[in-house]
């Protein structure tokens, strides 16, 4: 019997490039994603030693404190993707505007978002983080592409991904033709295929918020996770279990892993903001991920995929996972309508 062969990423995108489901340029830019993300972990992963926890001492453009992670991941995304021939230009959730390629280097026919370092809180107690990014294509005839270049549906993505650094390093893929996942083998510098055609499970007992902010929520966001915790005497006659681990990659990742249901809802914490997290490099990209592993991404209304963006750090209020779940909750909040 012969031993099992392992793919590596490369082998994996040129495969992929052979049966024609991606073209040369989009392999080269999930390959340097790739690339960047193994030295983003080898970062992540020398913690005190690198001399790199703590904060930068700056500010984001949504008035967060920036981690001097945060500045680093997004600094080794930017100059690993100048170069490479692939990319217009590339926006981030540390960058007020999107970044055009500097005239130095050949322009491609893509456009790079990112969250170059997602549940950043969470660097300093050595808990998983992530990098998320999506890939849009420019649009044709536009020279310098500019932040309303990147105004386009998340059913528009021609990629999306995300990288964990957790106990190990993985690379969640999607170009359209499924979720794979992909584990970094730091021997080699290679991310290995591990998981082909994840699959999130229809039904769950299992939901991710942050209880905290319950007094903020709507009334039908308050009535849904009323009878969740009502368990197995409530209107849903079963148990539930919670878990949040502030970090959506990996609580993303454990929903990809063994289903469950994500939530991030609106609340009225903060006047003006539909929610915490962001659509272009967050929701979309996860959307996306979540929904060709057969699960459902909601903003309790409408689907993430099909919201037509007005912002490029627009927020959005998440609802993803198992796919009957996700129909649960947008019930309560279409009912209450
Ligand atoms: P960040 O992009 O600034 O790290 O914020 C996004 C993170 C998500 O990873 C996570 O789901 C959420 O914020 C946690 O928020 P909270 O601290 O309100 O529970
Ligand atoms: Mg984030």
């Amino acid at each position: 019997m012969s031993a099992a062969v392992s793919v590596s990423l490369t082998r994996y995108l040129i495969e992929e490039q052979r049966a024609g489901r991606i073209d040369a340029e989009l392999r080269q830019l999930i390959a340097v994603v790739a690339r960047a993300c193994t030295s983003i972990s080898i970062a992540v992963s020398k913690g005190a030693l690198g001399g790199v926890l703590g904060d930068a001492g700056t500010g984001n453009v949504q008035g967060e404190a920036q981690k001097k992670l945060d500045v680093l991941s997004n600094d080794i995304l930017l100059e690993a993707n100048a170069w490479g021939g692939h990319l217009a230009a590339c926006a981030s959730e540390e960058m007020e505007h999107s970044q055009p390629i500097p005239d130095a280097f050949p322009k491609g026919g893509f456009l790079l978002l990112f969250d170059p370092l997602d549940g950043s809180s969470n660097i300093d107690v050595n808990v998983s983080v992530g990098t998320i990014f999506s890939v849009l294509r420019s649009p044709e005839g536009v020279s310098q592409p500019g932040d309303q270049h990147f105004l386009q549906p998340g059913r528009q993505q021609v990629a999306a991904g995300y990288c964990i650094y957790g106990p190990s390093t993985m690379l969640v893929l999607s170009t359209g033709h499924g979720t794979h996942a992909f584990t970094l083998d730091r021997e080699h510098g290679a991310f290995i295929l591990t998981q082909r055609d994840m699959r999130v499970p229809e039904e769950t007992a299992e939901f991710a918020i942050n209880m905290s902010n319950q007094r903020h929520w709507e009334p039908a966001m308050q009535a849904y996770v009323a009878d969740l915790l009502a368990g197995k005497d409530g209107p849903r006659g079963k148990n539930f279990n919670m878990r949040w681990i502030a970090s959506m990659v990996a609580d993303v990742h454990r929903i990809l892993t063994r289903g469950g249901i994500f939530i991030y809802p609106w609340d009225r914490k903060e006047p003006g903001k539909p929610g915490k997290l962001r659509l272009m490099y967050e929701a979309n990209p996860m959307g996306m991920l979540i929904e060709q592993a057969g699960g459902a991404a909601s903003t309790g209304r409408e689907d993430i995929l099909g919201l037509q963006p007005d912002q490029l750090h627009q927020r959005v209020p998440v609802f993803l996972g198992s796919r009957n779940e996700v129909a649960q909750a947008v019930a309560y909040h279409r009912n209450a309508d």
